[in-house]
């Protein structure tokens, strides 16, 4: 986006002052992310500006109703609480200037504004135990204030996002059409996947059973998705709320699992590098629940560790699905860049099934 754009597109919301610069922000897989600066009576403000990826938010307005519902509720809860920073621990959404929390561009292209906010950082992994500690202690948090969110429902922004037994009917469609002839590439991969596919509909299974519940949750609780306080390095502020809806708590803490206690990054191409950190596990769960003390049942307490094997898998499945597809769904910054990705995924399953025993032992010493 050149600076022609980014005015025309930073002035159809509700912001004062005189715009200066626009640059393009973040690591996200979705949507596009820019930052603008504005000059406000001499202070220098800065905006979030993102563009929804409608190819995958089929209903952007309704995406955007779900998080003004579900930022308005945090707020509230903070604001009850005597929390200070407000405006730094929950999105604010900035209006467009018709009150709408959407704006249009020449294109059709759908836009958002939040405040951007400032002194926090996100981290593609974990640097340190205390930072597993105040991630699991932010994901709990935020869980915790949406226990009690009240009706009506929120929207499904994507249907079936975590029902891994979809997934799996249509990654054999697209085994079977194998539209870029990538299949080959991607052997033992597609073995392993196809190996576990049983496994694989644990989480899903005990939702629609009622075993484990269905609450409000974020959907895509990875750790960069959590803004860290530059001041303390806790938890700030969780973000990319477009998938906020109904799920299980599990789904998030396994995203979180996933990510934290990873000891690579989500695309580490070089896989001897990739394990699980029984370490960063036990700090996570540390922050994670006495935040949750009274809310999670006992399945969903012993299906701690299979959730982060869980999400990990589903993600494998995405992944490889998405670079049979060609690349269609998750940005990529080089060929095979999903394919590397899947490998990482399927090293973390691995090294976790290695260390099963010693996270169901942490699972329980943590949660009596
Ligand atoms: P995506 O859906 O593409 O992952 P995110 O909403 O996660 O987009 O935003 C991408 C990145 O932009 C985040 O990782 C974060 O670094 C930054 N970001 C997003 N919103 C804000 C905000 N309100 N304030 C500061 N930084 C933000
Ligand atoms: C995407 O938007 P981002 O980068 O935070 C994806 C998640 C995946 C994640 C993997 C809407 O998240 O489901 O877990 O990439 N978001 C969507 O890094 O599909
Ligand atoms: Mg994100």
């Amino acid at each position: 986006m050149n600076n022609f754009d980014s005015i025309d597109i930073a002035n159809k919301f509700a912001i004062f002052g005189e715009f200066l610069d626009a640059r393009s922000f973040g690591n996200g897989h979705i949507n596009d992310t820019f930052q603008s600066r504005w000059n406000q009576a001499g202070t220098i403000v800065r905006y979030t500006h993102q563009r929804i990826n409608e190819k995958i938010f089929l209903r952007p307005d309704k995406v955007m109703e779900n998080i003004l519902r579900v930022t308005t509720h945090i707020a509230g809860r903070n604001r009850a609480a005597g929390i200070y920073d407000l405006s730094r621990r929950c999105l604010t959404v900035v209006p467009a200037r018709d009150g709408k929390p959407w704006a249009r561009d020449a294109q059709g292209g759908w836009w958002r504004t939040y405040l951007f906010i400032e002194d926090a950082y996100t981290r593609d992994s974990a640097s340190s135990p205390s930072e597993a500690r105040f991630l699991g202690e932010g994901i709990g948090c935020f869980q915790k204030q949406l226990m009690d969110f009240p009706l009506p429902r929120l929207h499904d922004s994507i249907e079936n996002f975590h029902n891994m037994e979809k997934r799996y009917n249509r990654f054999y469609e697209i085994l079977k059409n194998d539209p870029y002839d990538r299949k080959k590439d991607a052997a033992c991969e597609v073995k392993f996947l196809l190996n576990n596919e049983e496994r694989g509909s644990i989480l899903v299974q005990a939702l629609r059973e009622g075993r484990i519940s269905e609450r409000i949750c974020h959907n895509d609780a990875k750790m960069n998705n959590i803004l860290i306080d530059n001041k303390d390095s806790k938890a700030l502020c969780v973000i990319d709320l477009d998938t906020v809806m109904p799920g299980s708590s599990l789904f998030d803490l396994g995203d979180l699992i996933r990510t934290v206690s990873n000891t690579a990054q989500e695309d580490e191409k070089d896989v001897q590098k990739v394990s699980f950190n029984a370490e960063l596990f036990e700090c996570l769960l540390e922050g994670y629940l006495p935040q949750m003390r009274g809310f999670l049942n006992q399945q969903e307490i012993e299906l701690i560790p299979e959730a982060g094997r869980n999400i990990t898998q589903i993600m494998a499945l995405r992944f490889l699905a998405d670079y049979l597809e060609g690349d269609r769904y998750f940005r990529i910054k080089r060929p095979e860049h999903n394919l590397d990705r899947c490998r990482a995924q399927i090293a973390l399953i691995k090294s976790m099934d290695i260390n099963c025993e010693i996270a169901r032992n942490i699972v329980q010493k943590l949660s009596h």
